[in-house]
């Protein structure tokens, strides 16, 4: 049997939430399950449509999709369905607005001539194994976050620890059944998790949707075994199952690393083409975060005072934000930087960035892709977490030795001379080792999704176990 001939015949069923860093990775993984010939219907809302049309196009027989209107919640302003649209706080209210599709659902399969056998669903999405176990068919977690970070949150969802004092915001949480028993003061702990009410319905089911994803058939997750591998033995004991698949880095298809998001104002990569090898720092902060002035005018006198050529993704203010005070860029900063380093607005095809010889280091906000993004093309990180998994990603690149410490919180500034002195530093030789260890890494992460690679491994062992 060829490995083309695994996934034969099997109909699954892939459900992404709609934020840019969930529905991309799924996607990618979509794309690796359909090549292995399973078929595949996409669960997706009428404005999230022209999403999916590089994958359709590339799968026109293997892929479906399955369009279903998003039902209206009063704390989701109408028309903000979109994946670049979602403020961060528009999350939780998602997360329930969209458990609303579990009756339609139910419908669309009893109805369905050749059902799926098998529900691929993003981890916001626990109530799909609910759904799932009705059906009497199999429900895969996916995480858009890596091991250890997922190991934190189902372990806060699990054992729900809480603080003495219920006022003190640094108060140290502890997790002490993950490996390194890592720790965060309160503030740093997912905002999901902060605004849970004992008994309050809504609360109460996002919990149950995390307890459901501990308690699904698999868990399928956006990482390498390499990079992660005390972090996925613990998980396969937390779960009690091995049917804890890591298939990443999820990049996209050969050919489409530039296409993906659409243009962008500049031309980005022609600049990067004339800036000579590893010298460039890439600043972004992702497709969620929208800094505050203060912070955009101490990010922007710190590159300038640096002397580094820089590209600078900058995220303008959207609903939720004052368009006043928030992603500013400082008056006549662009002019007095001119030749040396260039702003971005809108999207930035971040991949081919990365992956451009002349850059050589990132100032990220942690998010997960962009953490195996900037891995996969062995950049350097300057770490700035803000929220959610975030912190526990910058902890695990201090702990690989791949990722220095700049700032974290999404309330407050670095100071500019520092962070200057940072920049300079990054492309100097003061940071040469870990520039060769991040350059280890990504050699790993390309081996893991290369022939035989763990990876490879991991997507072949899901596919058959889909198909059983
Ligand atoms: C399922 O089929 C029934 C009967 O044909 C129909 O009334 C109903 O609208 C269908 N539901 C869906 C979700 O297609
Ligand atoms: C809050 O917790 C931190 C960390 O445990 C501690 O250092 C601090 O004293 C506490 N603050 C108050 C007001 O108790
Ligand atoms: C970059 C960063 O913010 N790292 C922190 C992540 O969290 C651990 C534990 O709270 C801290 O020790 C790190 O400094």
């Amino acid at each position: 049997m060829s490995i083309s001939d695994i996934g034969t015949g099997s109909h699954i069923l892939i459900i992404p939430y709609p934020a840019q860093g969930h529905i991309l990775p799924l996607l990618d993984l979509t794309h690796q399950l359909a090549t292995r010939n399973i078929l595949i219907t996409i669960l997706i809302t009428p404005k999230n449509l022209p999403t999916l049309t590089p994958l359709l196009s590339t799968h026109p027989t293997t892929i479906t999709t399955l369009i279903l209107p998003l039902p209206p919640h009063p704390s989701i302003p109408h028309g903000i369905e979109n994946v670049k649209d979602l403020p961060l706080g528009g999350f939780k209210a998602m997360m329930l607005t969209l458990g609303d599709l579990y009756n339609p659902l139910l419908n669309w399969f009893h109805n369905h001539s050749n059902p799926p056998i098998a529900i691929v669903s993003d981890f916001f999405l626990g109530w799909t194994h609910r759904l799932a176990c009705e059906l009497g068919v199999r429900r895969y977690a996916f995480s858009p976050s890596g091991v250890f970070a997922l190991s934190v949150i189902f372990s806060l969802w699990r054992y729900m620890p809480k603080r003495v004092d219920e006022t003190n915001e640094s108060e140290v949480v502890k997790f002490c059944n993950v490996p390194n028993e890592p720790e965060y003061p309160y503030w740093q702990l997912s905002p999901i998790y902060r605004v849970y009410v004992e008994g309050d319905q809504e609360s109460e089911f996002i919990r149950d949707g995390f307890l459901a994803d501990i308690e699904s058939w698999g868990i399928v997750i956006n990482s390498f075994t390499e990079l992660e591998r005390v972090y996925i033995d613990y998980l396969k004991v937390e779960v009690g199952h091995d049917r804890v698949f890591v298939v990443g880095p999820l990049l996209p298809p050969e050919g489409d690393v530039s296409g993906r998001g659409g243009p962008t104002s500049n031309d980005v990569l022609s600049w990067l083409d004339k800036s000579g090898s590893e010298k460039v720092v890439y600043v972004c902060f992702g497709s969620q975060t929208v800094l505050t002035n203060k912070q955009m005018g101490v990010v922007a006198n710190a590159l300038q005072k640096s002397g580094v050529k820089f590209v600078w993704s900058v995220k303008e203010p959207t609903v939720g934000h004052d368009a006043a005070d928030y992603g500013r860029v400082p008056t006549g900063f662009e002019e007095r930087v001119a030749g040396r380093g260039i702003v971005v607005r809108g999207w930035v095809p971040q991949v081919a960035i990365l992956s451009h010889d002349s850059v050589g280091v990132f100032l990220t906000h942690c998010g997960w892709n962009s953490i195996m993004e900037a891995v996969a093309a062995e950049v350097l990180m300057l770490t700035w977490p803000m929220s959610a998994d975030q912190f526990s990603n910058a902890t695990l690149l201090q702990e690989l030795k791949v990722g220095i410490k700049v700032w974290e919180g999404a309330n407050s500034v670095p100071d500019s001379d520092e962070l200057a002195e940072l920049f300079r530093k990054s492309v100097s030789e003061e940071t040469r080792l870990e520039r060769e260890r991040v350059k280890e890494l990504g050699k790993a992460a390309k081996e893991a999704v290369g022939e035989k690679g763990s990876s490879v491994g991991e997507l072949d062992r899901l596919v058959a176990n889909l198909s059983h």
